[in-house]
């Protein structure tokens, strides 16, 4: 055994080999160790914010944005279980994220005494986490630890979702064995193959087949042979409400996101009306279906989700998508619907800069203006009408909660997204988010990010206005966030016209290295035409109108 690789070096070097780049963080007394270990060996740049959900959303957008996993590190009780719903945000959407939970050593264990940061018992936390992990382990045996590290880390990769790791804090220095790499499990090249038969002969005989492509595409590194197929079949392409941003770029056909009644009529009518859907990588959930009411007919449907194949009445088990893909690239299938040009599509863009009052869509207008003359931006979006806003920004890459729907999400995921790439996002966000996680933008200054952050003002929680446009509890009032700017070490400037907001956005553009919150004051009622179509499809759906 290498007698200068204690478990903390172990499992730090198991990580990066996993595809972590960077460690996102808060301390506390049960993980101070690792902490300790991880600045002294500097195997990962390692990122502290102010509070764990902003912790938990940073390290899920360096993993969904930049590919690899993503790494949250915090103290046990009170720090991990602030960390709940950023994970549980992460299983739902499928984002590979790593929670390293400082926890008691064996010696305070077995003290006698109830532990500070305890809830029940002393297992609590773990139980809790195993709802929301795909694989969890308590490194309390050297022995055995890289055994478990390397299951758990294969897991989380292999099923792109989050894992847990506690690490007792009298076990972080304890000499350890390195950590092996797994391969991955044999899969049955006979049922891909049967699999990829069927859909080729389904795909063959459709007259008017369309290829819907969803998140786990991105999660699993698939994008890049998914394109090559969307290029060999010329099948147009949708993406899920989750997907945006997806396949953008690669030069296929294109038509844009579907959104039932709620978005684009073409793409609509192109998916609804299609005699075969060829689904790859959707998570069939409410946001991005629901919206159907029904218009979908399921026996169109071909769909490759969580390493399974739904085909009519019944599924294939066990066929990785990666080997579908590769099945059907070889399958000698191609031009499905050649010279059917997708309809030209066109992004909302040209602001009016006039003294009008700011609605959502002039916000899409200035930053596809933005976009058009300084170039590409990722999007990163939180809850609210700010994300349905996004979806009338051009197909750039688009980081956002569309379907475990968290508020909170927007600024720290950016930062993340900053730290893993050093790209400078665009970030929107309601109000009422902001007042939840827009601190983080504090870490800014020390961390050298400066995000262009729009904040969405209409002094209130207003996509739940518009559903109960009575009530009062919808009300926050005005908090005055651009004046906050400058002691959070930015620039902030409040803008209640077009004109003004153009301005804004040309100085955010052209001004680097402090961030630039530009706070947007809505009028009452200003809301985009997306957010009041999803709002009325909601209402008939649940019976509400
Ligand atoms: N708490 C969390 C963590 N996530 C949620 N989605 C909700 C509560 C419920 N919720 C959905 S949208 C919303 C709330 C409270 C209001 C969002 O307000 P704001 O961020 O100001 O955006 P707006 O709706 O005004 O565009």
């Amino acid at each position: 055994m290498d007698t200068n690789t204690n478990l903390t070096r172990a499992l730090l070097a198991a990580l990066q080999a996993h595809g972590a780049r960077e460690i996102f963080g808060l301390p506390g007394d049960f993980i101070l160790p690792f902490f300790i270990e991880a600045e002294e060996t500097g195997t990962l740049p390692l990122y502290t914010l102010s509070h764990e959900p902003g912790v938990g959303f940073a390290a899920d957008s360096a993993a969904r944005y930049g590919g690899g996993i993503g790494v949250a590190a915090v103290t046990y009780g009170a720090g991990a279980l602030n960390l709940v719903n950023p994970v549980a945000a992460a299983y739902a959407e499928k984002v590979p994220l790593v929670v390293i939970s400082g926890a008691p050593g064996a010696r305070e264990r077995a003290g006698g005494l109830l532990l500070h940061h305890q809830v029940r018992s002393l297992d609590s936390q773990l139980t809790m986490f195993r709802e929301i992990t795909c694989d969890q382990a308590v490194l309390d045996d050297a022995a055995t630890a890289p055994g478990l590290i390397a299951r758990v880390l294969a897991r989380c990769v292999r099923e792109s979702r989050p894992v847990y790791l506690e690490l007792p804090r009298d076990m972080a220095r304890v000499p350890c064995a390195p950590v092996p790499v797994l391969a991955d499990p044999m899969y049955d090249r006979a049922a891909v193959a049967a699999c990829v038969r069927e859909v080729t002969a389904r795909l063959r005989a459709a007259a008017r087949p369309v290829l819907v492509v969803g998140i786990e595409l991105r999660r699993l590194g698939l994008e890049e042979p998914a394109a090559r197929l969307a290029r060999q079949l010329d099948i147009p392409v949708v993406t899920t409400v989750m997907g945006r941003g997806l396949l953008a770029g690669r030069n296929v056909p294109l038509l844009g996101t579907y959104l039932g009644g709620a978005g684009d009529p073409l793409v609509a009518d192109a998916v609804e009306e299609a005699d075969a859907l060829l689904m790859l990588g959707v998570l069939p959930t409410d946001t991005n279906f629901a919206v159907a009411d029904g218009r979908i007919d399921a026996a169109h449907t071909l769909m490759a989700t969580e390493g399974q194949v739904y085909l009519d009445h019944h599924v294939y088990p066990a066929i990785p998508l990666g080997a579908l893909l590769e099945g059907l690239l070889d399958s000698g299938l191609r031009a499905l619907a050649p010279g059917a040009e997708p309809p030209g599509r066109h992004c909302p863009c040209d602001l009016h800069a006039d003294g009008a009052p700011v609605w959502p869509l002039d916000i899409a207008r200035g930053i596809n203006d933005m976009l058009a003359t300084h170039g590409r931006m990722p999007i990163v979006s939180d809850m609210g009408d700010c994300f349905f806003t996004a979806l009338d920004i051009e197909d750039a890459d688009l980081l956002a909660p569309g379907y475990y729907a968290t508020m909170g999400y927007g600024v720290p995921a950016g930062l993340g997204l900053q730290a893993r790439t050093g790209e400078r996002p665009v970030i929107l966000v309601g109000d009422g988010a902001f007042q939840m996680t827009g601190w983080e933008l504090g870490h800014c200054r020390r961390h050298g990010w400066d995000p262009i952050v729009i904040v969405f003002n209409n002094a209130g929680w207003g996509m739940l206005r518009s559903f109960e446009p009575d009530a009062c509890f919808n009300e926050l009032g005005d908090w005055h966030l651009a004046a906050m700017a400058a002691g959070l070490g930015g620039d902030g400037v409040r803008v209640r016209t077009r004109a003004e907001l153009a301005q804004a956005l040309q100085h955010a553009a052209t001004t680097r290295g402090r961030f630039q919150m530009i706070e947007v004051m809505l009028p009452l009622g200003a809301q985009s035409d997306t957010l009041a179509r999803f709002v009325a499809a909601a209402r008939r759906r649940n019976g509400m109108c």
